[in-house]
């Protein structure tokens, strides 16, 4: 018996590909919302609805509606942005926008608070850089994220093609996105074809991502389709295709859980943008449609077993995969300070604490961005740890660049401890319609207190990787941190541990729906025997482990025979 369709089925199938009544909605002057149903297409041409949560007791006590804004989120293969998009984005904050700018841990910006009237001008002028927002969000291909730092080989300038070149050619065709937003001529009878996506899109939300051996920057295990690149004698040889990563839960509900993805095979370049459209396929024709919860990739291959759905993948080729072949990672997070290209071309990573711009007392991060827009020839890259990359730069360029990175208080990462240069933490509230508790606001003050705890026991050199979220949906990662916090109730998290530093290991629950002391704690004698037993080079997540402080890791996905 078929199974009954989710309500979003419907709303996809009747939407004449992706129009519902978004325009109508638009044009509405009675409410700075628009339809429930249409807020689900809007996700598709990259912007949530979202009330600010801060105020919405006391609108509700003066019976007003919500303050209904809207964020927006670009499309940005490969974080990659240039000057001139740099200054315009800028712009956009500071006109449009109630919190700067704040890059992703999909190395992209959101833009929060935007009304509803103000929507259209901001997604034009975007658009007019020849960026995008379209897919952004919703249920097709999102932004393809890539290893950011152009510097270790041809490889690197290579993978943020081939992100530029998936990211395109598999992104919906509906021409709804120029008739909303860019004035685009309005359709006329039958909607125009969606080759891969249909009429209903995918079941779920699908992410790629494309790391290069030894950085796994970009958590590869974390994606629906990852890519390892695998360079040989200097060149690109191919990929390993792993699928199936995603890290969503919900509290309670075992049948939804983190999850790696599993290496599968390997194939060319040449292959590459059959096989990735191919993995989307299935997925686009097996997935869940009635239960969303259990629609994305991951649940499909643990249902229909990862065997079937490689030999389903090859028989859609029409050829084999290749067997995997050998790679190894040795660190998920970014590389700080200034580090020469292959091609002498200088590159400057920041850190930007939480992925917000913001002008902040000293700490004038968005002002002093603004200003390296201007005199900077190269481009700049986000990366998916909340960071930006001053890439490209002449030798001769280095000293202006950091005169204006140290007047504008960017220059941090010279300074902080290195549990604050590693930590990740997702938007939560006030936007976040699904956060549980708080992240990013809470970041500063939960890092004030572990520095002081690390201080005491000697390590605030120890690169621990602290990662926070404020519900289990998992934005920033936090299964692959080695300490991590998932936000179950105001000022209540989930303490994890346990995870590697190369986003190789999930962590695991080690107390439940604990306050700020008992993580406190928790933590404190595990510093301080860290402090004392580690061995040498030997992480905390590693250690743990090792020590027995946690059980052995159940066996892990990522076959040994491919690891290096
Ligand atoms: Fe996320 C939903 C923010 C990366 C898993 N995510 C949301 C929403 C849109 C809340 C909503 O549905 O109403 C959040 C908007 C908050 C706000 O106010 O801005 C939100 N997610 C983010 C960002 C901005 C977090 C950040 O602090 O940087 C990241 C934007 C990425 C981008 O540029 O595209 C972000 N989200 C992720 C990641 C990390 C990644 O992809 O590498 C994950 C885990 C990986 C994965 O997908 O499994 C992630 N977000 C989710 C989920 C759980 C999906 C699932 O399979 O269960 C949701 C909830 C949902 O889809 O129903 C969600
Ligand atoms: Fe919101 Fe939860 Fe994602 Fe944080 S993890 S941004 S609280 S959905």
């Amino acid at each position: 018996m078929a199974l009954k369709l989710s309500e979003l089925e419907h709303i996809k199938e009747e939407s004449r590909q992706l129009r519902g009544s978004i325009a109508e909605g638009l044009a509405d002057p009675v409410t700075g919302a628009i339809g429930e149903a249409d807020t689900k297409l809007l996700k598709f041409h990259g912007s949530y609805q979202q009330d600010d949560r801060d105020l919405r007791e006391e609108r509700r006590r003066q019976k007003l509606e919500p303050l209904y804004a809207f964020m927006l989120r670009a499309r940005l293969p490969g974080g990659v942005v240039t000057p001139a998009q740099w200054l315009v984005f800028d712009r956009l904050a500071t006109d449009y926008a109630s919190s700067g700018l704040r890059i992703t841990t999909r190395q992209t910006f959101q833009w929060h608070g935007i009304l509803k009237g103000n929507l259209k001008p901001t997604i034009a002028a975007i658009h007019q850089t020849m960026a995008s927002t379209i897919a952004a969000c919703g249920d097709v291909l999102r932004n393809v994220v890539s290893t950011p730092l152009p510097m270790q080989s041809a490889a690197h300038a290579q993978a943020y093609a081939w992100a530029a070149k998936l990211s395109e050619e598999l992104a919906p065709r509906t021409t709804a996105y120029h008739e909303l937003w860019l004035d685009g001529e309005k359709l006329v009878g039958e909607p125009e074809p969606e080759p891969l996506y249909g009429r209903t899109y995918l079941p779920r939300k699908f992410k790629i991502g494309l790391a290069i051996p030894p950085l796994n920057d970009i958590d590869v295990f974390a994606q629906d389709l990852g890519l390892i690149a695998i360079e040989e004698d200097g060149e690109l040889a191919g990929f390993n295709l792993a699928v199936g990563g995603g890290m969503g839960a919900t509290h309670g509900d075992a049948s939804t859980y983190p999850r790696l993805a599993e290496v599968i095979g390997f194939v060319t370049p040449e292959q590459l943008r059959d096989a990735a459209e191919q993995v989307i396929a299935i997925q686009r024709d097996w997935g869940d449609r009635s239960e969303r919860k259990h629609a994305r990739l991951k649940y499909t291959l643990d249902r229909r077993g990862t065997g079937v759905f490689k030999a389903e993948l090859e028989r859609r080729l029409g050829f084999g995969l290749q067997s995997a072949r050998p790679f190894r990672f040795d660190h998920n997070g970014d590389r700080y300070g200034w580090l020469q290209g292959q091609d002498g071309r200088w590159h400057l990573t920041l850190h930007v604490e939480s992925g917000r711009l913001l002008d902040r007392g000293e700490h004038r991060l968005l002002s002093g961005m603004r200003e390296l827009a201007r005199v900077h020839t190269g481009d700049f890259r986000l990366t998916c740890n909340q960071n930006v990359i001053v890439a490209n730069v002449k030798a001769a360029d280095r000293a202006r660049i950091d005169a204006i990175v140290a007047t504008h208080g960017l220059d941090g990462y010279r300074r902080q401890s290195a549990i604050r240069r590693h930590a990740i933490a997702c938007v939560a509230l006030p936007t976040c319609g699904l956060a549980m508790a708080e992240s990013e606001r809470y970041l500063p003050a939960i890092l004030e207190k572990l520095e002081e705890r690390l201080a005491h026991h000697g390590l605030l050199d120890a690169p621990i990787l602290l990662r926070l979220s404020g519900c289990p949906n998992g934005c920033s990662r936090p299964y692959l941190g080695e300490i991590a916090l998932v936000g179950r109730a105001p000022g209540r998290y989930d303490l994890r541990l346990g995870a590697d530093f190369a986003g190789q290991r999930l962590n695991r629950i080690h107390r439940e729906n604990v306050d700020e002391a008992a993580i406190l704690a928790t933590l404190d004698p595990l510093f301080e025997r860290y402090a004392a037993e580690r061995a040498p080079g030997e992480g905390f997540g590693d250690f743990l482990v090792r020590s027995g402080v946690l059980a052995p890791p159940p066996v892990r996905r990522i076959p040994a025979e491919v690891v290096a």
